[in-house]
């Protein structure tokens, strides 16, 4: 049974106990947690990337050889918007509670390196990095001054492969995760204990497997999200409301 609280309830003493004896801890974030960065969500009906642009068209490996134009001006519109905004007090949050409990692993579904901007040291990027560019036949890496020189063009070439154009670093539908990171998820979600899902609708596999990977392995979970999710039901709490008003107050609990 889920037991759903708000942000104006009274700290439950279970909940306190549960985040205070926890010895190993997951952090798994989706775009909800960047959402009071300024930074859209993707599934949002009304203000969510997918309900104005076309995932199909920008976010697919058949997108990208339709139209790299299209797909490398979006993302770099994308990216200009991470760059004008900042991390929020749950991304700080999280950072804070990884000096508490020495065995925490940050799991992030996001691209927008909010996380390590906010103090956290080791994260485990699951769709890769929106700052960072590949080549889109050798994925090697592309230096920005590359980029910068090259900054009137669109789609950019590539600077590995004559037929090569610049992609961003980040995981399209169809498209493997990297095998080492996904090694790593999966490892930290079958010894955790303690499970917090934050802000993600969990649609999104391999990435939503992670928590069910965790329960069935013995953890206990704890959902953020102002709305239930398709992870609601693994949860032995929801907490519902915003994860820049709720993350803090689990780091009060442990510091008082
Ligand atoms: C708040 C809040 C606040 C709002 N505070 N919360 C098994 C079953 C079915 C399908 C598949 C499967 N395995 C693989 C697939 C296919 C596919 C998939 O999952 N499809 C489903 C959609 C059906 N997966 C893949 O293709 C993956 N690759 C793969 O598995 O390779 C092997 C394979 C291929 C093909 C077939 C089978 C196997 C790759 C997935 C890559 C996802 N890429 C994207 C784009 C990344 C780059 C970019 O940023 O442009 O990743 S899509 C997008 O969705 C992005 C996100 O990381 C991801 C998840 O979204 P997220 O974070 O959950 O955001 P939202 O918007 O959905 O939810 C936000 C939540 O926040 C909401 O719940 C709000 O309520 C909440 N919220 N404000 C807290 N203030």
């Amino acid at each position: 049974m889920t037991r759903s609280i708000g942000v104006d309830a009274a700290l439950d003493p279970d909940l306190a106990r549960l985040l205070t004896q926890a010895r190993s801890v997951v952090v798994l974030t989706g775009a909800g947690v960047s959402a009071e960065s300024g930074v859209p969500t993707f599934r949002d009906a009304q203000q969510g990337l997918w309900a104005r642009h076309d995932p199909m068209a920008l976010a697919t490996p058949e997108g990208f050889a339709r139209d790299p134009a299209l797909v490398w001006d979006w993302y770099q519109w994308r990216r200009e918007l991470i760059a004008n905004t900042a991390p929020n007090p749950g991304h700080r949050a999280i950072a804070e509670l990884a000096e508490r409990i020495p065995d925490l692993v940050v799991i992030t579904q996001n691209v927008d390196g909010f996380h390590q901007l906010a103090g956290s040291g080791t994260v485990l990027e699951l769709h890769g990095n929106i700052q960072r560019s590949i080549c889109s036949r050798t994925r090697r890496d592309i230096p920005p001054s590359w980029l910068h020189e090259h900054a009137d063009r669109s789609p950019v070439p590539s600077p590995h492969h004559p037929h090569g154009l610049a992609r961003p670093d980040v995981v399209w539908f169809g498209e493997t995760l990297d095998e080492v990171v996904l090694g790593d998820a999966f490892a930290a979600a079958q010894r955790c204990d303690l499970m917090i899902v934050a802000g993600t609708s969990g649609v999104v596999h391999p990435a939503a497997s992670i928590p069910v990977v965790a329960v069935e392995h013995g953890a206990r979970m704890i959902e953020i999200n102002p709305v239930e999710s398709e992870l609601s039901q693994l949860a032995e709490w929801h907490l519902v409301g915003p994860s820049a008003t709720w993350l803090p107050r689990l780091v009060e609990i442990l510091v008082e």
